[in-house]
């Protein structure tokens, strides 16, 4: 799966772009999807977001986080049974050290449930916005299957929104 991800990030065009493609919700420079028509594990979510020149979303600042538990809140009235959404941090490379894939930082920010993480039955190694608990973060077993939010950056290049990194 890694080789995989790899030859998609090999095909991303970089296109010249100053708005969210349509369905995406802006806040500052990124665009958000709220993925909620299929349930697919965390590594399927994060190849999911990749195919539409995204990933899963990550929370650089307090600001960001409030915005995407609001946005959670509305968006799950499309899937009731949802359990949460994947959101882009893990610890799968080493336990209880949290990053955000995409960009391999430790977390600037963080805004864990009361109790979390727990790495319960020591196997949760991937972040989710937790329904149960107010949509804030859970850590939670990697396979399993939910919604999830794609993040899609708009940076300024030569003055103008382009996407990129
Ligand atoms: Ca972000
Ligand atoms: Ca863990
Ligand atoms: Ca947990």
């Amino acid at each position: 799966m890694i080789f995989i991800l790899f030859a998609v990030s090999l095909f991303q065009a970089v296109t010249p772009q100053s708005e969210c493609p349509h369905g995406w919700t802006r806040r500052d420079s990124s665009c958000y999807l709220f993925v909620t028509h299929v349930a697919n594990d965390w590594t399927e979510s994060e190849f999911f977001c990749r195919l539409l020149h995204s990933n899963l979303a990550e929370i650089e600042t307090q600001e960001e986080g409030t915005f995407l538990q609001s946005q959670a809140r509305i968006h799950t009235h499309e899937n009731r049974d949802s359990h949460g959404f994947w959101i882009g941090g893990t610890d799968a490379v080493e336990e209880g050290k949290w990053i955000w894939i995409t960009s391999g930082h430790s977390f600037t920010y963080s805004h864990w449930a009361p109790g979390f993480p727990d790495d319960y039955h020591g196997n949760e190694d991937c972040l989710e916005l937790f329904k149960d608990e107010r949509f804030l973060w859970n850590d939670e077993k990697c396979d399993h299957r939910m919604s999830f939010i794609c993040e899609l950056s708009l940076v300024e290049s030569a003055g103008s929104l382009v996407i990129g990194k």
